[in-house]
């Protein structure tokens, strides 16, 4: 990519995260959020909802109703959102990928109005979260997105033109240790896209318990769904909760990928269905926190209808273009046993018309003709043959999603004194989220077979949303910028002296998050 000519570190406003490719900073007087606001937004569809979107926003912000209009009258006080098929004209750089240009857009603010344009939806949600984050002004605390004082809400003069690095920024959230349910996965897609992550990755299924309703299989939810880690109350999403949610991360552009673990990490499934265990009983029910015990058996005659009726569930409920076959920590199975498994957990994600993604393990069972189309998430960085199987798994054509634990496992603790997490992987303060380049981690992988990164947070020690929030924020933010930013413009001292305006926003919402020693927070 060509360098534009990019402001220094110090001109980017406040409270902007990620960092844009491109932001200028006009003199002039701000655009007023006051009465008499209008959104402009048509003819295209993907304009009228995100101009929707965003008047919602607006309104609720500032505490009155901003209209949405189709006409545009020229007048003041416009926020224009629109469509606009002219890459040159948007100043966006030739050449761009179909799936970054999708997501690409520009954003003008004036004293007189706001113009939003993009080639496409994702680019228009983006850059309303932009424009949500130069609201408020440097001296009300930058994007706080809420009003501290009875002034009127301003936004910055600017003309910002950006477009992500990578086309997959994901979070992939634990729910079979501890269940979160529709609300909460919603308010965590409304943070989670306030960041521009484009994926939510749902782990379904785990020992400890069952989270989505298979209308197949229904003794899942039955049997499995009520436990969880330590005793605690669990859940399920049941298929019209899964329905909202994905119609919800829709219309932010975030797509859900669902993930059903196998062939281990399944004694939810052995203790609602009998006939998957050796003996015919069901499993007893587990709510400890080890990993690698249970297992499918791929000679008994149920196990493979099993596989293929849910995966052919979850594929016909599932909107996006992916569904996840876990794949990770099988500790007790030869290697022929575990690639027969996962192939029909293949086969069955495939026959239902959509792409795998497997944790690193299943890298060894992609051969040539399976590869391509898949996607390997690499997570486990001490094992060095782990890294070679997915190197492998992406000459052969698989694409490579990024999840090294030292730098984007949200559920290790952030030193010694942090009262939740674990720490199997060390310690990872803010900046090691922040410093490191997704290209160096797997160095053997051609960086046009690299998908994108993705933070993960496992839920063995968190009971509450206070927790879920307290570690993944501001990591999140962190891991979410190395996503989307330019590597040539990321800059610590910049990121952490925009974090802190940023974090007004996790307060405002009620968020709680975790004050690192390493960046100079506002009272
Ligand atoms: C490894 S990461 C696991 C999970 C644990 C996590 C804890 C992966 C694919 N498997 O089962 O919850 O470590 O950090």
């Amino acid at each position: 990519m060509t360098e534009p000519a990019g402001p220094t570190a110090s001109s980017i406003p406040p409270g902007l995260v990620p960092r844009p490719v491109q932001v200028d900073l006009p003199a002039g007087a701000p655009f007023v959020l006051g009465p008499g606001v209008r959104v402009v937004a048509g003819p295209h569809p993907a304009a009228v909802s995100t101009g929707i979107l965003l008047a919602d926003r607006i309104s609720q912000v500032c505490g009155f109703t901003v209209p949405v209009v189709q006409e545009d009258d020229g007048g003041p006080a416009a926020i224009v959102v629109t469509i606009n098929d002219d890459a040159r004209a948007l100043g966006l750089p030739a050449g761009l990928a179909a799936d970054l240009r999708s997501e690409a857009y520009r954003l003008e603010v004036t004293a007189d109005r706001v113009t939003l344009a993009a080639l496409d939806g994702p680019g228009l949600v983006r850059g309303a979260v932009t424009l949500q984050q130069l609201s408020g002004g440097a001296e009300a605390g930058g994007d706080a997105g809420t009003s501290r004082t009875d002034e009127p809400i301003t936004i910055t003069p600017a003309t910002v033109v950006d477009h992500p690095r990578f086309a997959w920024r994901g979070l992939s959230i634990d729910l079979g240790r501890h269940f979160f349910g529709l609300e909460d996965l919603k308010a965590l897609i409304a943070v989670t896209s306030g960041l521009k992550l484009n994926v939510l990755h749902l782990h379904l299924s785990d020992d400890q318990g069952w989270r989505l309703q298979i209308p197949s299989r229904p003794l899942l939810t039955i049997h499995s769904s009520s436990t969880a880690v330590g005793g605690d109350p669990g859940g399920f999403l049941s298929t019209q909760d899964y329905a909202e949610l994905q119609a919800y991360a829709a219309a932010r552009h975030v797509t859900v990928v669902p993930e059903i673990d196998v062939p281990g990490h399944v004694n939810a499934a052995l203790h609602a269905y009998g006939e998957l265990t050796p003996s015919g009983e069901r499993a007893e029910a587990y709510t400890g926190i080890d990993v690698g015990f249970s297992r499918l058996y791929a000679d008994l005659p149920a196990t493979e209808p099993f596989v293929r009726d849910v995966f052919g569930d979850v594929a016909r409920m599932t909107a996006g273009r992916y569904v996840h076959v876990g794949g990770d920590e099988v500790f007790t199975m030869d290697a022929d046993e575990y690639a027969a498994l996962v192939t029909i957990a293949l086969d069955a994600v495939r026959a239902g018309g959509k792409e795998v993604v497997g944790w690193q393990e299943v890298s060894s069972v992609l051969t040539d003709a399976t590869a391509p189309g898949a996607v390997v998430q690499y997570w486990d960085e001490r094992s060095t043959a782990a890294a070679d199987a997915v190197t492998a798994a992406a000459k052969r054509g698989a694409r490579v999603l990024l999840s090294p634990a030292t730098k984007t496992y949200l559920d290790l603790r952030y030193d010694a004194d942090s009262p939740i997490g674990l720490e199997w992987a060390g310690h990872v303060e803010l900046r090691d989220s922040y410093l490191w380049e997704p290209l160096e981690v797997l160095p053997d992988v051609p960086a046009g077979q690299v998908v994108g990164v993705e933070a993960a947070i496992w839920t063995e020690t968190i009971r509450t949303t206070r927790d879920l929030y307290w570690l993944l924020l501001p990591r999140l933010a962190a891991v979410a910028e190395v996503a989307w930013s330019d590597p040539a413009l990321r800059d610590w001292d910049d990121f952490a002296a925009r974090v802190r305006v940023h974090a007004r926003r996790w307060d405002d919402r009620g968020l709680s998050w975790y004050r690192s020693p390493q960046v100079d927070w506002l009272d």
